[in-house]
């Protein structure tokens, strides 16, 4: 009875109304959807569930690629993290931008390893007894992955006497165990500073600085004895002692050939012997396409830091090679007992960088007028290097 009268309430003309009015306010999209899920020969309830289960396919797919995308970014993230651990270097820096300049700063501030070393003053014999232990973590210099590492030790007091370790082949962490005694008054102490250099030992070139430690003596209480460990830097850094300053002239006459230099005066120069002073000279050297060419050189001025040439060396070279030489000048300390040393020395050419480059040009832009200039010298193993001598020869002077 009571389905009868709601039938009869749904289809009943009396109240059309309320139907009309939902049929109206809807739009006719809805009419259109409702026309197609009829022509479709499913029920109502399958279309519902297939709806259902795409949109649940759809949310998953989108969950998955909202997930891969997190993975790889936190993986680029771990790797990052990897390498910093392996480079060594745990700066902030390094984490948020790992690209070129980073693998430049990381190229400066290389681990070079450490040295551990002792020292004991002897008040009563003044005698500084400097003791080699060992070295760990030393930066490999040859191609397979190691270093053939020795020491050198020398106070700064005393630049003649210099101290050799053994070397050790193919190690990183070499035990030394060896020590040298230096004579050194009291009084000299805390003006010196204890210098040690771990170079790498190559038997058919160059061999390679690793590393050194700097200590300057006037910082270290030297009632107790000391057994410590210490950072190795990079050598070039540090190796800003003042040599000295020099001033010479240079002209060149490209219709006569004729280069002439003139070695007027050096100043501050540093001291090599053990009074206090040095006896100095100065080579004037021409290479040419990176072999030694003509050398010449200055008297001796005896017992002085600031001596005064004023001596003039004309060498021939044809303008067609002007190109291809360096000019090097370099100041040496005489000895009357040991080999002389070299002080420091400047190379001017046109490979020659800053002031010295500034100097040739100069010259080469003014014929015939002599153009004079201060240098300050620079230290002998940084400019050969530069240079890069190919061999010893001696070449035959060309006649063009
Ligand atoms: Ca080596
Ligand atoms: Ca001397």
């Amino acid at each position: 009875m009571a389905v009868s009268t709601m039938t009869g309430i749904t289809t009943a003309p009396t109240s059309p109304s309320h139907i009309t009015a939902t049929t109206v306010l809807s739009t006719a999209e809805p009419n259109i959807i409702e026309s197609l899920i009829n022509k479709i020969p499913l029920p109502r309830w399958a279309l519902i569930a297939i709806a259902v289960a795409v949109g649940l396919v759809l949310l998953l797919i989108l969950i998955c690629i909202i997930k891969c995308c997190c993975c790889r970014k936190k993986r680029k993230k771990k790797e990052k993290l990897n390498l910093v651990s392996i480079n060594g270097s745990s700066t902030a820096a390094s984490l948020v931008q790992p690209d070129m300049e980073d693998i430049e700063c990381g190229l400066e501030d290389e681990k070079r390893g450490r040295l551990q070393y002792s020292l004991e003053y002897d008040f009563r014999s003044q005698e500084m007894k400097v003791g080699v232990k060992q070295a760990a973590d030393l930066k490999a210099m040859d191609s397979g992955g190691t270093s053939d590492p020795y020491v050198i030790v020398y106070l700064t007091s005393d630049m003649k006497k210099k101290y050799e370790t053994k070397v050790y082949r193919k190690t990183l962490n070499p035990i030394f165990n060896e020590s040298f005694i230096f004579q050194i008054p009291q009084t000299e102490v805390a003006e010196s500073t204890l210098v040690m250099q771990v170079y790498d030992f190559n038997r058919f070139s160059k061999h390679d600085i690793i590393g050194e430690m700097r200590l300057p003596l006037g910082d270290v209480d030297l009632q107790h004895v000391i057994e410590q460990w210490h950072e190795l830097t990079a050598a070039s850094k540090i190796e800003q002692e003042r040599l000295g300053e020099i001033c010479f002239s240079l002209r060149y006459v490209p219709s006569t050939s004729k280069l002439t230099v003139v070695i007027l005066e050096a100043k501050k120069l540093k001291q090599m012997d053990a009074h206090g002073l040095s006896d100095p000279y100065v080579k004037v050297q021409l290479t040419l396409n990176k072999k030694k060419w003509k050398k010449k050189k200055t008297s001796i001025k005896k017992n002085t830091l600031s001596p005064y040439f004023n001596e003039a060396f004309v060498f021939e070279v044809p303008f067609n090679l002007i190109q291809n030489i360096d000019l090097v000048i370099s100041v040496w300390d005489h000895d009357k007992m040991t080999k002389d040393d070299q002080i420091g020395k400047v190379f001017l050419g046109c490979r020659a960088t800053g002031n010295q480059l500034r100097h040739w040009s100069d010259m080469l832009a003014n014929p015939r007028r002599p153009v004079a200039q201060w240098h300050s010298l620079q230290p002998v193993e940084d400019v050969d290097k530069t240079l890069g001598l190919k061999t010893r020869f001696k070449l035959p002077i060309p006649s063009g």
